[in-house]
């Protein structure tokens, strides 16, 4: 059976809702009879990106490694699906080059600062307000949002289940499944 490699690349500031969308798909792809592989940010900080910090530079590094390993799985004609900050449009462009433009599906999840501040998870936008946390996206570090990615996701109307569902869509559309 032919299979065709794909990398969706979810991005976002952080309480987005990037993971939670993520692993919604990781199950409908698995339904569907995929077995994607899932580098989340955070839990690529702990191994492959381990003593990194948040700096442009090392968080360049993070990126880019994990659009190394996308693009293995891509090569592979596995399914891939990435889930970070990635606030640098040139390091995900850079990850597009790497994996393939056609095969780099770019998830914009566009949740307002205000919202995820308001959901603040994990205290850490609190934190950064306090000053205790400096360099924190969408506070004092940039977020550039992607120009043209091939899907833009409202998490305040929408569910994580129906956005994953619309992931789903636009990979059959395309072939991918
Ligand atoms: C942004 C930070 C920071 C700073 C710690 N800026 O909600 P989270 O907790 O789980 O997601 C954030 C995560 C960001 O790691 P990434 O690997 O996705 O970032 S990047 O793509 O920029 O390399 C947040 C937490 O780590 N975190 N400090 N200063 N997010």
């Amino acid at each position: 059976r032919h299979r065709q490699g794909f990398c969706v690349w979810f991005t976002g500031l952080s309480g987005a809702g990037k993971s939670t969308i993520a692993s919604i798909l990781n199950i409908l792809l698995l339904e569907r009879g995929r077995t994607p592989a899932v580098l989340d940010g955070d839990v690529v900080r702990t191994h492959l990106s381990k003593g990194l910090g948040f700096s442009r530079e090392d968080r360049d590094t993070n990126i880019l490694r994990i659009g190394f390993v996308a693009s293995a799985v891509v090569k592979a004609g596995g399914a891939v699906i990435c889930a970070a900050v990635s606030p640098y449009r040139a390091a995900r462009n850079e990850c597009r080059t790497m994996i393939g433009s056609d095969q780099f599906i770019e998830v914009f999840v566009d949740t307002p600062l205000e919202v995820c501040e308001q959901r603040d998870v994990k205290g850490l936008y609190a934190k950064a307000r306090r000053g205790e946390l400096r360099g924190f996206t969408g506070i004092d570090d940039p977020y550039e949002p992607p120009v043209n990615p091939e899907l833009v996701l409202t998490t305040t109307d929408v569910t994580p289940e129906e956005n994953a569902r619309k992931i789903i869509r636009y990979l059959e559309e395309k072939g991918f499944l």
